[in-house]
């Protein structure tokens, strides 16, 4: 699970494992401090890895390189799916450019295991999010577009919420299903390793790493730093190109704007 603070990422992850293991709050300060992995199993193993807002560009490029890093040891040997979490109403200057970040960083690859995940579903006031997508910011269905339309809607607050996650499982596994059941990254893992064979001076390895012995090199971190800090410049980017042909919902280059349209009651919790 990816996205800004306060968007819902821990709360959508206790949605999916269905019991409060993960911390959520209302404080703009992320209750999230570190990656966190859980696992659920009901009739098959899911695990969820929760984030601190690697999107939150008040975070330093050092600071979140080490939180990847950690997120790449978790999910080894890769996720199936990237589930951008977005809360309904918020849609700030970093999320819109997420997806060209997260590219950046990940490679071109990544959006076809991105999932948009809405979050506050109950700021529908009965709107299908459907509804929601088309008449909200061009930006915003630009943005579900490049995820491959892929996109689900959670209501963490609800009593039952069996439902919303069986759904949502469901697409996840369409998802899995296009992508050939091959998690996501295979040869940026295998770049590792051998980088970790280059570094040793070994002669071939045959066991191959498990998640704790997974080797993260100097070199692969010095990579991955200069991609962090591709990937920052590409969150806080402002497109200026926007202003002239929709000056009703241009995006104020602030880090937190709201587009309005649908939720104005929404109160903005990140920083
Ligand atoms: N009303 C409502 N509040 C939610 C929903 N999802 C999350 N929240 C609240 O939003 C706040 C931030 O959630 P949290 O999970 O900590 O966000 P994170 O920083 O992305 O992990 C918390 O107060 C949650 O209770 C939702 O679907 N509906
Ligand atoms: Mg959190």
């Amino acid at each position: 699970m990816i996205g800004k603070t306060g968007g819902g990422k821990s709360a959508a992850g206790n949605t999916i494992v269905g019991k409060r293991v993960l911390r959520s709050s209302t404080s703009a300060v992320s209750q999230t401090k570190s990656c966190e992995k859980v696992l659920v199993t009901r009739g098959r193993n899911i695990e969820v890895i929760d984030t601190p807002g690697i999107l939150d560009t008040n975070k330093s490029a050092d600071s979140i390189k080490n939180e990847i890093a950690k997120c790449l040891k978790l999910s080894y040997p890769g996720p199936h799916v990237f589930l951008l979490v977005l809360q309904i109403g918020r849609f700030t200057k970093e999320e819109e450019n997420s997806i060209d970040a997260l590219e950046k960083l990940f490679g071109p690859l990544v959006s076809n295991y991105m999932i948009v995940l809405f979050t506050h579903g109950d700021q529908l006031k009965g709107k299908s999010i459907v509804e929601f997508i088309q008449s909200g910011h061009p930006k915003l269905r630009q943005l579900i577009d490049r995820c491959g339309n892929r996109f689900h809607v959670f209501n963490n607050k609800k009593k039952c919420k069996r439902f919303q996650v069986v759904e949502l499982i469901k697409k996840i596994d369409e998802l899995v299903e296009e992508n050939g059941r091959q998690p996501f990254g295979e040869e940026m893992y295998e770049e590792m390793w051998q980088s970790e064979e280059r570094q040793v001076g070994d002669t071939k390895r045959e066991d191959k790493p498990t998640e704790e012995h997974l080797p993260l090199t100097s070199s692969f971190m010095a990579d991955l730093l200069q991609k962090m800090i591709l990937f920052q410049a590409t969150l806080a980017a402002t497109d200026r190109t926007n202003t002239d042909d929709d000056p009703g919902q241009s995006v104020a280059p602030t880090d937190s704007h709201l587009y309005l349209s649908e939720a104005k009651s929404v109160i903005e919790t990140a920083p």
